[in-house]
């Protein structure tokens, strides 16, 4: 069994969807820094629990990264979405031609006594113009790949493509591969 440690019921479904029965959603905070990096914010994060839990644990941190707004709001992404939410960000991007953007997603991971082990994924994909759909959280309604929005996709197909399905997977695999 693994603690999750998480505010975000969206996140630990789909982490549960991709590694099983074996998470325990613990919704019991950690300080999360003003970094440059989510990496930063993950490893800060992984040091404050350690030694507050009787088991492996794991926390994720996840962003938006817009190309025309040099990365923004990236590490802010929490705090973006509770202020400006989507609709802020679709005034931000009134007359970007360009539309790029990416999903990030860090994990940390540790047991006991142990180095806390990363893993990483990304999700490339286009800020829509106006928010469709009603699946997901968080930015998925802006977020489409392939002329669909995120919030579009069901949550198994959100996963075999996603920042997290990659970042979580990349976890599951490590984990396969010691056992
Ligand atoms: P934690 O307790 O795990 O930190 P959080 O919701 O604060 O939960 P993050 O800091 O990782 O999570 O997320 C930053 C913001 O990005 C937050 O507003 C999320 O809703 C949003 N976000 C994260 N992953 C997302 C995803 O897969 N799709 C859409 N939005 C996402």
């Amino acid at each position: 069994m693994i603690y999750f440690v998480t505010s975000n019921r969206g996140k630990m479904e789909e982490a549960r969807a991709m590694l099983g029965m074996e998470l325990s959603q613990m919704d019991i905070g950690y300080p999360e820094i003003q970094a440059d990096t989510l990496e930063e914010v993950v490893i800060f994060g992984m040091k404050d629990l350690a030694g507050r839990l009787d088991g492996p644990v794991m926390i994720e941190d996840a962003g938006l990264f817009v190309d025309a707004l040099n990365g923004f709001p990236g590490v802010f992404s929490a705090y973006a979405q509770k202020t400006i939410g989507n609709a802020g960000i679709l005034r931000l991007m009134e007359g970007a031609k360009d539309r790029g953007a990416s999903f990030r997603s860090v994990v940390g991971y540790a047991e006991p006594g142990e180095e806390v082990r990363l893993f990483r994924g990304e999700l490339r994909g286009k800020i829509a113009f106006a928010p469709r759909g009603e699946g997901g959280f968080g930015y998925d309604p802006i977020f489409e790949v392939g002329g669909i929005t995120v919030a579009e996709m069901g949550l198994q197909d959100k996963n075999r493509i996603s920042h997290r399905g990659q970042s979580i997977g990349a976890m599951r695999e490590h984990l396969s591969g010691r056992t």
